[in-house]
């Protein structure tokens, strides 16, 4: 059912350290712009030790904890919102599974990485996580717009 143009939600997606620095970016944002999704917020952004704890805070008993904080705050991540209909499984199907090696060819980690310790992107994992995620790296507001694209609909 369409609400206006359709049911909508919002996903938060970063771009990691190593997803920035290998010059990915641009393929990267290009793949959700076709699939149809609408970039609502967009920031580079050096990540405190802090944030990327408490991003991660569910995997704080893992083995490989302190290293994924230390990854993510290595260098500048890019910090997105995505938002579409059905946008957080569409953006975790156009991201993959998490070990690069087991990422189908044709998505990003599929594609651009091989290692589960530097897989380019993240993508929240739920509409619940997107929105704490969004409030984590977006509380403030800086860059969010609250736009509709003005297309018209296919049919
Ligand atoms: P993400 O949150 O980054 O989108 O990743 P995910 O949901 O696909 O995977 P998750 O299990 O939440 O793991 C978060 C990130 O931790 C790193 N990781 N390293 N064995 C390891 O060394 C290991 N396992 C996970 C990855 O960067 C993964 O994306």
């Amino acid at each position: 059912v369409r609400a206006g143009r359709f049911e909508t939600e919002r996903t938060y997606i970063m771009i990691k350290p190593d997803g920035v620095q290998r010059g990915h970016v641009g393929e990267i944002i290009s793949r959700f712009e076709k699939k149809g999704m609408v970039l609502k917020a967009l920031k580079t952004y050096q990540c405190p030790k802090a944030v990327a704890e408490e991003h991660y805070k569910d995997l704080s008993s893992k083995p490989f904890f302190g290293d994924l904080v230390n990854y993510i705050c290595s260098g500048p991540v890019v910090a997105m919102i995505w938002e579409g209909p059905g946008v957080v499984k569409s953006a975790r199907l156009l991201i993959g599974a998490t070990n690069p090696l087991e990422s189908a060819p044709g998505t990003i980690r599929g594609d651009l990485a091989v290692e589960v310790g530097r897989n380019v992107i993240h993508g929240s994992d739920s509409v619940e996580s997107a929105e704490r995620e969004i409030e984590l790296w977006f509380g403030d507001k800086a860059g969010v717009v609250d736009w509709t694209p003005t297309i018209t609909p296919w049919v």
